[in-house]
């Protein structure tokens, strides 16, 4: 498996190689912590992947760790697939989550929902929740690739007796997360399915499940 990951990188350093070479996206970077080289580009997250390079494998260009497991993309022989840390004794049952939506799905007055990952969460308890993490699976439908994603979710407070929808998106908006932008989510154009494990520290996780029916690609978040 690490020879094939360093194998993928070589592919996609030379892709970003060439796309350098064409003048395509080797441009001078702009914030001070960007790194490059001038062999092989702006590298935003200074993972030691040029930016140009991490669509070709699939993982983040602002993330150094995209899979949240704790090892650096460059490092990591399966950057898009971390195994669930989420390890809780307490049993509480505080929370629900509900109204799992994604791309061809519409809310309740029947307009379309964006395409992005959105989901509410219920505090059924009188304590205000916080310290969330969550995992989530992506598999694919027609050939059983499944991809592992781990992250907290800092700033997310859920109060008692409230219920929030929390979105997966990259827009910045309070209550809005980033994801990979080259997911399967966005990329892999079978169907999918995502499963959310969702915990807040203390207290029983909870699970949810949501299909994503096959289509075009995303091509990129919102
Ligand atoms: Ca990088
Ligand atoms: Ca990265
Ligand atoms: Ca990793």
């Amino acid at each position: 498996m690490f020879k094939k990951n360093i194998t993928l990188l070589y592919i996609a350093l030379f892709a970003a190689l060439l796309l350098a070479a064409c003048g395509g996206t080797a441009t001078t970077p702009t914030t001070s912590n960007t790194s490059s080289t001038a062999a092989d580009g702006p590298d935003s997250d200074g993972d030691g992947i040029p930016d140009a390079a991490e669509p070709v494998l699939g993982t983040d260009p602002n993330n150094a760790d995209t899979d949240g497991d704790g090892q650096n993309d460059l490092a990591d022989p399966n950057p898009m697939m971390a195994d669930n840390p989420i390890q809780e004794s307490g049993t509480a049952v505080t929370f629900t989550i509900s109204g799992l939506q994604v791309e061809n799905n519409v809310d309740a007055d029947g307009a379309d929902v964006p395409d992005h990952l959105e989901f509410k969460v219920t505090n059924t308890s009188t304590a205000d929740l916080t310290n969330f993490d969550i995992y989530t699976t992506i598999t694919d439908q027609t050939t059983g690739d499944v991809q592992g994603y781990y992250q907290t979710l800092p700033g997310l407070t859920v109060k008692a007796g409230e219920t929030k929808t929390i979105h997966f998106d990259n827009t910045g908006q309070p209550d809005h997360f980033n994801v990979n932008p080259n997911s399967a989510f966005y990329t892999d154009q079978n169907g999918l399915t995502l499963n959310v494990t969702l915990h807040a520290a203390g207290y029983a996780p909870h699970t949810g499940s949501v299909d994503k029916d096959p289509g075009g690609a995303e091509g990129g978040v919102e």
